[in-house]
């Protein structure tokens, strides 16, 4: 932990947003910012003043609570290895990470033993006196996770931040990011996470579980009143967009949710304006992958967005960033090579540096058909060609924005 003076405050540089004033007014902050902004004001205090260059990393999924008591929530699938997996090579790259994360999802070192196929107890066994040993084939690689990971530790270089909500998720985001602003060019924003595009508002939130019956009269689901009195009306009122079987709609549960303002353009704009900015588009059809990963760069105006498709995630992404020259948008894919597959004798070398298959047109190259992967897991991680590919770029930013600055 430093010594040296914390960075003071930086208001926003668009302080008088009105959607992000409601947002951060209406709704609660978490208990923990106060604590977690002071750990990530010391993190980056103490980097900035080494000159190294510091990430946030941000990682897993952000839950949407239906009640303040939460009982009941929507998630997502991301399990946090995207995240996890890229803080280790922004770590070996020579950055200091701030791994900001849903917690109990994957944590970068300990990923490659929590997973419940990778179970760690699978790795160990009982040794000599009572003590517990890991198992000799096991020893080489763990030696070497454990040996980065105290390293990491060692030098203060990682430090973890958890998340649940998406509240807690766009408070946390907000304040680091304001942060990073002393880093300047050098600073750069990972923004891995599979962020909820809908949330219920403070204001509609109910406090208590919501009721599946109205046992008592007192208790009725959030928008009963209506229900019940239509019910009382109608008797039983049905939906008219639904056949068999017919549920009255006082039996059901309809959630009502509003769009989560899109920050990103706060983000650029006021949070962390001279840093750079990754951030990455989701899709599950791959005939908008592209077109969306554009949009997004030039409704934003960040740095880079790197397209993934749900099921070829491990296998290809795509960059879409300006041009060298600053004309035009380019797209380049990155692929994980793929072992050779045997053809009626004949060897065919599927991935060429990134090459298709049929020699497709470079720049006009297609995503992967998830009928075409193989039925193992990639040799390496897609990761380890993502992060020096965003470390180049992040280096002309630093030279370009320091050279004019
Ligand atoms: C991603 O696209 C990540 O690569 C994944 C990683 C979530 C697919 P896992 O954690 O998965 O390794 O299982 N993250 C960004 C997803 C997102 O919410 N993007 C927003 C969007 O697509 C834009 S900021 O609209």
């Amino acid at each position: 932990m430093s010594s040296t003076q914390p960075p003071p405050e930086i208001p926003s540089a668009n302080p008088i947003d009105p959607v992000e004033h409601d947002y951060f007014t209406l709704n609660p902050a978490p208990a923990s910012l106060q604590k977690h902004t002071s750990l990530a004001r010391d993190f980056i205090t103490t980097h900035a003043s080494a000159g190294r260059r510091v990430v946030l990393v941000t990682s897993g999924g952000t839950t949407v609570p239906l009640e303040r008591q939460t009982v009941r929530f929507i998630d997502n699938f991301s399990a946090g290895t995207r995240g996890a997996t890229s803080a280790e090579y922004f770590l070996e790259a020579g950055y200091a990470v701030i791994f900001l994360y849903r917690e109990f999802s994957l944590l970068p070192y300990s990923r490659h033993y929590s997973h419940a196929t990778n179970c760690f107890l699978d790795f160990l066994h009982e040794g000599p006196n009572g003590s517990v040993l890991a198992r000799e084939e096991y020893t080489e690689k763990m030696l070497a996770v454990l040996r980065k990971y105290q390293a990491a530790k060692r030098d203060n270089l990682l430090l973890t931040i958890p998340f649940v909500t998406i509240n807690d998720y766009l408070f946390i985001l907000r304040s680091i990011a304001q942060l990073m602003r002393p880093l300047g060019p050098s600073g750069l924003l990972y923004l891995a996470a599979a962020v909820s595009d809908f949330f219920v508002p403070n204001e509609r939130m109910v406090e208590h579980k919501i009721q599946s019956t109205d046992a008592s009269p007192n208790i009725r689901p959030q928008g009963a009143e209506d229900r019940q009195d239509q019910g009382q009306q109608d008797d039983e009122a049905f939906d008219n967009f639904d056949s068999s079987p017919l549920i009255p709609r006082s039996k059901r549960l309809v959630i009502d949710l509003d769009p989560v303002p899109k920050f990103l353009k706060n983000l650029v704009d006021g949070w962390a304006p001279e840093g750079m900015i990754v951030s990455f588009k989701l899709e599950t059809d791959p005939e908008i992958l592209v077109s969306k990963a554009r949009y997004s760069l030039e409704r934003y105006q960040h740095h880079l967005v790197i397209g993934n498709l749900l099921v070829t995630r491990k296998w290809e992404v795509v960059f879409v960033a300006r041009s060298e020259e600053g004309e035009g948008i380019r797209e380049e894919w990155i692929r994980v090579p793929r072992r050779r597959k045997t053809l009626s004798k004949i060897d065919i070398e599927v991935d060429r540096e990134g090459g298709r298959e049929d020699g497709g047109e470079k720049g006009k190259e297609r995503p992967l058909d998830p009928k075409d992967l193989p039925d193992y897991e990639p040799e390496i991680e897609i990761e380890s060609l993502i992060i020096p590919a965003v470390k180049k770029l992040h280096d002309t930013y630093i030279q370009r924005n320091t050279r004019e600055s």
